[in-house]
């Protein structure tokens, strides 16, 4: 009980691309690794069964949903969150600080903590550092994350300077507060996309010392070159031995850019909120399967793709069932975006493996591009 290792197996020459294993107790996590998002302790319309069996070996859930509904009090009662979803492996949750400053006028924050509305029922509720880990705790995450300051973009350099202070602080707070047994605490990286604000958190956030870290307030708006430069001068300041999580980021083209500036973990809703609303992914691009064009194509969404969807059922169907509204049409796309996505992850391990991460990344980005996205 109580181990947590990350062991770092290689690394590529010529990027930063790395191949891992973490193990925990409740299994290992081959990284570079995507993590499905499962908000509401489910990743929406699949069982645990299946997203496992789709190639995923950790999840992730989110603290303050969580804590509105059904709340720590039933979660307690059922013994924890893996218990309670039924969710055997690994899970990761986030510490809320995002999800509650994502709520935008329903919310304030001061130094103590962060005082919002729910956004079910407007009832008025405060989360602290001290209360977020408290929440992490009786879920039970083998991953919790500290509580953060994610600030917007774009945002000044005071704005941003602010969230970089509070969240050093808030991290101090996150590490000192009891968490669960075996559970472990990764800090988090701000700094907006002021180079010496990344520096300054970094080095502010790793003298902490956590198993893992985690770079936050990134894909939050800015153009992805953006994005790009910030997370490649960011990642050299963590250290080489322990986990990098690339937080809320998961579409392919940044897996792999991902990957190639040295991140280990990522999480991303996109692969299963537009599986709901009807689009595909495809190493060609995005496939909208409600378009009139697919009513009587009888392929499936992705010929070269082995998923149980694209094995059994096609376009012509699948877009019958969105237009139908049977739902479906949402687990089978759920099933071939998460197939997709974890298809990926697995393809960059195997690449870095081989010595041929960068070729492959040019040449998918390349097949990616050709005809969307
Ligand atoms: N902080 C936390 N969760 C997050 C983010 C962050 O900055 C992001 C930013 N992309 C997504 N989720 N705690
Ligand atoms: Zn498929």
């Amino acid at each position: 009980m109580g181990f947590f290792h990350f062991q770092l197996l290689k690394k590529s020459k010529k990027s930063m691309a790395r191949l891992g294993i973490i193990r925990t107790p409740r299994g290992v996590i081959h990284t570079p690794a995507f993590m499905p998002v499962g908000t509401q302790a489910t990743v929406k319309t699949l069982t645990p069964e299946e997203v496992s069996d789709l190639g995923a070996e950790i999840i992730l859930s989110n603290t303050y949903h969580l804590y509105l509904r059904p709340g720590t009090e039933i979660i307690n009662k059922a013994g924890g969150l893996h218990r309670f979803m039924n969710w055997q492996g690994p899970i990761l949750t986030d510490s809320g600080g995002f999800q509650v400053f994502s709520l935008g006028s329903l919310r304030r924050i001061t130094d103590d903590g962060v005082h919002f509305r729910s956004h079910l029922d407007g009832s008025p509720h405060f989360i602290s550092p001290e209360k977020s880990m408290e929440i992490q705790a009786v879920l039970g995450s083998d991953i919790a994350m500290a509580f953060d300051v994610c600030a917007p973009f774009p945002c000044s350099y005071e704005e941003a300077l602010e969230a970089v202070e509070r969240t050093t602080r808030w991290a101090e707070r996150s590490l000192k507060a009891p968490h669960a047994p075996g559970q472990v605490v990764f800090g988090i990286v701000q700094g907006s996309v002021y180079p010496e604000l990344r520096e300054r958190s970094a080095r502010e956030i790793t003298a902490l010392d956590f198993p893992g870290y985690a770079v936050g307030g990134l894909s939050v708006g800015e153009p992805k070159v953006i994005m790009y430069e910030v997370l490649e001068k960011t990642t050299p300041l963590l250290p080489e031995d322990r986990p990098r999580y690339l937080m809320g980021v998961g579409t392919a083209d940044c897996l792999w850019e991902g990957v190639a500036r040295g991140v280990d973990l990522f999480d991303c809703v996109l692969p299963t909120r537009i599986a709901r609303n009807g689009t595909a992914l495809t190493s060609k691009g995005k496939v909208v399967v409600r378009n009139a064009e697919f009513a009587d194509d009888f392929s499936p969404i992705d010929a070269d793709c082995g998923c149980y969807t694209c094995r059994n059922y096609s376009r012509a169907y699948l877009r019958h069932l969105f237009k139908a509204e049977e739902i479906l049409g949402h687990r089978l796309l759920t099933i071939h975006n998460l197939y997709f996505t974890l298809g990926v992850m697995a393809e960059i391990r195997q690449a870095i493996r081989e010595d041929r991460f960068e070729e492959h990344m040019d040449e998918f980005l390349k097949q990616l591009n050709s005809t969307n996205v």
